[in-house]
């Protein structure tokens, strides 16, 4: 597989929005500012290729991912939701990442496209999960930056609890060369480890083993910093952040990741997971998180042909 992928050049073209199918799957594809673009499928409303104006991909998406709705799609941005990982008696990571969601908003304007997808609860979700609610992901895509707002409604007459997360997969080149700043001090659990619960005391994490943490009530932004790129990460009301690579072996075990996937991705993920949220009956919820990326430097290189 190789990496980093230049699929599009800057251009001058109004943002917009079409209906595409991506993978053999219905998908909306937001055209931003300058060349920039996402693509967000209607299937758990994943976001799946966020491109940047210097045309470079900046999520994983597994080579070996499926797209029939039996699994979840591995990688992009999966909506994980009532449910964080195992941390419950439903199916893992919740029920909204395999399930049909509808637009119901599209909006561009010069420098920005924005959708917004949802989806309600049913007689199956109902049967997993006895709450009515309504969730709500907006996408908005401005030339560098991409923002995910996910709304949680509750209209029933009692009060839910839920945990969740935007499990963010980052494509990097190579994950052994990159450092994420912003954890120092916190702490986390790490499924990795045993559960066992650590303060973070280094400047910057690097991966360099299976990394599956959990860092509770993170207070700063983050940034990813893999040579002359970086990505600024950033999140609201989600108050935690999880940072996983299942490193050579566990990505082995899983049957939609190629043998050297682990080494392209980096999941840092905007998480409530150490303590529950609860929406009063009638009431909502929002949380985001927001990316941001940087660039590499631009030599200017004149042009001795000219006079
Ligand atoms: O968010 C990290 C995590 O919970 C890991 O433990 C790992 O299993 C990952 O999510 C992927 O889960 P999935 O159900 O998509 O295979």
């Amino acid at each position: 597989m190789s990496v980093p992928i230049y699929t599009s050049f800057p251009n001058r073209m109004k943002p917009s929005i079409e209906d595409i199918e991506f993978h053999g799957i219905s998908a909306l594809r937001l055209n931003g500012p300058r060349g920039s673009s996402v693509v967000v499928a209607r299937q758990g409303a994943q976001v799946l290729s966020w491109i940047t104006p210097d045309g470079r991909e900046r999520l994983f998406l597994s080579d070996k991912a499926v797209f029939d709705g039996s699994v979840a799609i591995r990688g992009g941005i999966p909506v994980c939701w009532p449910q964080f990982a195992g941390l419950g008696d439903l199916p893992k990571h919740g029920f909204v990442r395999t399930r049909a969601w509808q637009v119901t908003a599209r909006r561009q304007g010069d420098d920005y496209a924005l959708a917004t997808l949802s989806i309600e609860d049913d007689a199956e979700t109902r049967a997993l999960w006895p709450h009515a609610f309504r969730l709500e992901l907006t996408v908005m895509l401005e030339a560098d930056r991409l923002d995910l707002e996910l709304c949680v409604v509750n209209p029933g007459g009692a009060d839910f609890s839920f945990t969740g997360a935007l499990h963010t997969y980052l494509r990097v080149v190579q994950v052994e060369d990159v450092a994420l700043e912003g954890l120092y001090g916190h702490d986390y659990r790490d499924a990795a480890q045993g559960d066992k619960v650590v303060r973070d005391t280094g400047t910057e994490l690097t991966i360099d083993r299976e990394t599956d943490r959990v860092y509770r009530r993170v207070r700063r932004p983050q940034l990813l910093k893999a040579g002359n790129l970086s990505l600024g990460i950033q999140s609201q009301d989600f108050t935690d952040v999880v940072v996983w690579n299942p490193w050579v072996d566990k990505c082995a075990a899983l049957a939609d990741m190629p043998a050297d996937g682990w080494r392209h991705m980096l999941c840092v993920e905007a998480a409530v997971a150490d303590t529950p949220v609860v929406v009063p009956a009638g009431e909502e919820w929002y949380g985001r998180q927001t990316l941001v990326a940087g660039y590499l430097t631009l030599l200017f290189v004149p042009d001795f042909t000219r006079a």
